[in-house]
This record gives structure tokens, C-alpha cells and sequence, in this order.
């Protein structure tokens, strides 16, 4: 599929756009923030939706402006239990990359890639998405190997994608440790160009505004407590602010998905692990790219606040608890300082944790369910925000349609029972 064949729901916004004009802005601060509008309604559940979706997350969010915006479909509404955000949509480091090893891999990163590359103006929101690279690098001969074979098949599917020797890693990233001597050295690497960041929460926060516009209701503080279903068909949610009828219901609650599975019987594979991420003060511009290690499993880069965000790998026991322990963060930190010598003398400010559901082949499921109109969006694991344009939009097609396209087939449930697996753990980027 080609960036042209995609119907990104366009269009559906240029009547709003006045509101938010740079005049728009001007008169509010000229105010005082008096007149200062909501950006989105707060709205009250309605008695019934014709779709509802749970989980404010990106994921979710993308989901309801596609269906709206694509599908038509607006008499919906997004049920989240905390804040829009506020689970792994707003605690990642924001990775963006379509460099995955396998076909049906390349086909959803790569869509969403090309989501991400217009999705500021679709949304008429600054998602600040910077396409600055993101560069992989090999501590070994094997690694290095094992990466210019991953090229080859990431090159063969029309993505780009480079190998780098050391020498030419150190003029791209001025301040990495190239010695040869360290305990992880750089024996090269790989690198997308087309790779990047974004501003997580303003891509909740660019989707819930645009959703809300086409009168989407998102609702917060919300908890679904139950699914509830006659025979083998959903009817509706149980929530903490009573019964909401529905005969459509799209789950995206990511490191929650079995415990909502649950709720309707259902046994899903996945398991849920803390992943974690700091962030320490601001500095000077230092480094202008993303760099991973996945034998580390280190990845950083520098936010456009100055400071270096730094993630590690994930907690190696299961858990609900959004924090994590300290040997895995110290693990990391002790090599990202051998890599980059200046973050000795820096100071963390912040550390956190977010539940990860992961499935054994470190893939997604974009599914329907035996139940008639449950769907399930989940087991992104430590890499789907950089999905998340993607993932709304074809988790959207498949609500609308009862039938998945040809992007979400192969991410259905029965790959579990079919062994159709799409092993993605060596481009997961950390390890789990
Ligand atoms: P979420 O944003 O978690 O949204 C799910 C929502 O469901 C939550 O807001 C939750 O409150 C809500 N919910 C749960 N239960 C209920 C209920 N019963 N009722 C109502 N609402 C409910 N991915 C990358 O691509 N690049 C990265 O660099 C990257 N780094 C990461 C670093 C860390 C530390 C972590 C934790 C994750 C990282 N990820 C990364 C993974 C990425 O964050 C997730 O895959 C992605 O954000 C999932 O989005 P989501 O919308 O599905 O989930
Ligand atoms: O999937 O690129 C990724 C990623 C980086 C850090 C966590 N996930």
C-alpha cells in the first residue's frame, strides 16, 4: 500500500480548522486563558453507542477517529478508566520505526510510518513528530551478521534501511564511545533514516480533539467492570457509571487486555511485565538521533526539552504495578555510560514504569473473537506506539467491516492455533 491509497480519514477537519488558527491563540493569552476552550467535550455516557472502544490510550483514540472519520461511524465513544494517556501512550520513549524483519511486519509498521509522515496535518495537532533516524547498534560479530540480514529482508519490503561501520557511527553520533576496548563495544550498526520521534501525549491528545470534533464522546474516569454478552454476542459494558448498550466493542487497554479478556471468558496469551524509562535534566542539543542497543537493551535519545530519555529492558516477572526494580535501570545505565561518557555526570530527574502485554512471538493481535462484536487490539508489547497511527487505523477497518484487510489478517488469533507465528523478537528492539 502506497502513502496515496491510504484514506486518512482527511478532510474531516478543515471546517474546524478557524478554531484553532495562531489568531485563536493570540486571543486566548490576550485573555488571560478566560475564554480558553476545551479541547475536548467532557462528555457523560450515553444509554447506547453504535461501537464503543475502551482504552483512551493512542491506540484507542486512533481507533475512534478512523471509524469516524473513514467509516462514518460517530455515535461512539472511548471509555477510559484514568486519564487519556495515561497508560503506555504517555509513559514511552517514543520510538518510531518501520524496521522489522518479516513481510506482515514490514506491511503494518510501514503503513504506519506513512500515517505518522502526514498525521500532523490530518490532525491539525502538533504531534512534533521528528523523523531525526534511529540507528541500532551491534556489539558483535554475530549481531552485526544477524543485523545485515534483517537489511536485506527490511530492504527487500521497499523500507530504507543502512549498515554503518563503526568509523561512520562516530560522524553520525559525534559523542558515542567508539573504543574497542569497552564492555560493549560499537562493532557497527544499522540505521533508518526515516525513523524518529513524537510528542506522546500530544498524539492522544491531536486524536482525542480531532475524534471529539466529529462528536465522538471520550469519557474519563470510566472503568469497564464487566463485558456483557447474550449467548455469543456482546450487548454492552458494565461500568462504574452504570451499563452503556452496545453491540460493538473494540478492547485497546494494552498491559490490562487479559484482565478484560476475562471478563468474557476468554484466555489470551499474552503476559504482562513492567518496562521501564528515566529521564534525566535538560541539557545543551548533544545528541540529534536515536540510538538502540538491544544487547544492552538500552535506547536513548534527547527530547526537544534537552533532556536524555533512556529506557531499558523489561522486568522478568509479571506484574500491574506501573514501576519496576532498580537492577534492570542500573544494568542499563551502567552501559550508557561506557557509550556516552558526558552522561556520568548527569542527574535523573524521573523514573517510571508501564505494564507491556507480550505475546510468545513478540507480535500483536488485531482480532475478532468468537464472541460476535468483541475485538481485541492488543499484545503490542514494548513497541506499539511507533504502531499506533497503524494499528487505529486498521483496527478501525475491522470493527466497521467484521472482516479483517489484508494488513490485520495475519495478527488474528487463530495464528495461536494455527502456528502462523510472526516471530519479531529479535526486532522487538528489548529483549522479553
Ligand atoms: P495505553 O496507552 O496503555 O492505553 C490503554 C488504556 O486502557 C489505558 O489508558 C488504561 O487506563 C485503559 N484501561 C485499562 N483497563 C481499563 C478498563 N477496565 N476500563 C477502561 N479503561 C481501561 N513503543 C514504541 O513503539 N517505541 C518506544 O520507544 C516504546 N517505549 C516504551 C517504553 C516504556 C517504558 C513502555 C512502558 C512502553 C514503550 N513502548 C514503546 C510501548 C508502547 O508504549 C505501547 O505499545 C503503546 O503505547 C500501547 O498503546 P495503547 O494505546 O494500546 O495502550
Ligand atoms: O520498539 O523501538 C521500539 C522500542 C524502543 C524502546 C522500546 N521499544
Amino acid at each position: 500500500m502506497v502513502a496515496s491509497d491510504i484514506d486518512r480519514g482527511h478532510g474531516a477537519l478543515n471546517d474546524k480548522k478557524k478554531r484553532y488558527s495562531a489568531f485563536a491563540l493570540a486571543r486566548n493569552a490576550a485573555s488571560y486563558h478566560q475564554d480558553w476552550q476545551r479541547a475536548w467535550r467532557k462528555a457523560s455516557p450515553k444509554a447506547s453507542y453504535d461501537a464503543v472502544i475502551i482504552g483512551g490510550g493512542g491506540h484507542g483514540l486512533a481507533t475512534a477517529y478512523y471509524l469516524a472519520s473513514v467509516h462514518g461511524m460517530k455515535n461512539i465513544a472511548v471509555i477510559e478508566k484514568g486519564w487519556i494517556g495515561g497508560g503506555n501512550t504517555g509513559r514511552n520513549t517514543t520510538i518510531i520505526r518501520s524496521n522489522y524483519l518479516w513481510d506482515e511486519s514490514a506491511s503494518i509498521y510501514e503503513h504506519a510510518l506513512k500515517l505518522w509522515e502526514g498525521l500532523a496535518q490530518d490532525l491539525n495537532f502538533n504531534i512534533m513528530f521528528s523523523q531525526r533516524g534511529v540507528l541500532t547498534i551491534a556489539h558483535s560479530e554475530h549481531e552485526l551478521k544477524e543485523m545485515s540480514r534483517r537489511v536485506h529482508a527490511i530492504r527487500l519490503n521497499g523500507i530504507d534501511s543502512d549498515v554503518m561501520s563503526p568509523a561512520e557511527i562516530k560522524k553520525f553520533v559525534p559523542c558515542i564511545n567508539i573504543d574497542q576496548s569497552i564492555r560493549y563495544p560499537v562493532m557497527g550498526g544499522f540505521v533508518q533514516q526515516r525513523g524518529g520521534t513524537a510528542r506522546h501525549d500530544a498524539v492522544a491528545w491531536g486524536y482525542a480533539r480531532a475524534a471529539d470534533d466529529m462528536g465522538v464522546d471520550i469519557i474519563q474516569n470510566c472503568e469497564v467492570t464487566g463485558l456483557r454478552r447474550k449467548g455469543r454476542k456482546i450487548i454492552g459494558i458494565d461500568t462504574n457509571m452504570g451499563f452503556i448498550k452496545t453491540n460493538k466493542v473494540g478492547c485497546v487497554v494494552a498491559g490490562h487486555s487479559s484482565v478484560m479478556a476475562d471478563m468474557a471468558g476468554i484466555h489470551l496469551p499474552l503476559a504482562s511485565r513492567p518496562l521501564q524509562a528515566l529521564v534525566s535534566e535538560p541539557i545543551k542539543p548533544i545528541l540529534d538521533t536515536v540510538i538502540m542497543s538491544n544487547a544492552v537493551h538500552m535506547y536513548i535519545s534527547q527530547s526537544d526539552k534537552g533532556e536524555m530519555v533512556l529506557g531499558a529492558g523489561v522486568d522478568k516477572y509479571n506484574s500491574y504495578a506501573q514501576r519496576g526494580s532498580f537492577p534492570v535501570p542500573e544494568h542499563m545505565i551502567a552501559a550508557a555510560v561506557e557509550l556516552f561518557p558526558f552522561m556520568s555526570r548527569l542527574r535523573m530527574l524521573r523514573h517510571w514504569g508501564g505494564i507491556v502485554d507480550t505475546c510468545p512471538d513478540a507480535s500483536p493481535i488485531l482480532s475478532k473473537t468468537d464472541i460476535d462484536g468483541l475485538y481485541f487490539n492488543c499484545g503490542w508489547g514494548t513497541g506499539g506506539f511507533k504502531a499506533t497511527p497503524g494499528s487505529g487505523h486498521v483496527f478501525a477497518d475491522l470493527i466497521a467491516n467484521d472482516r479483517p484487510n489484508k494488513i490485520a489478517a495475519p495478527y488474528a488469533l487463530s495464528r495461536f492455533e494455527t502456528g502462523f507465528l510472526i516471530d519479531e523478537h529479535g526486532a522487538a528492539g528489548v529483549a522479553h
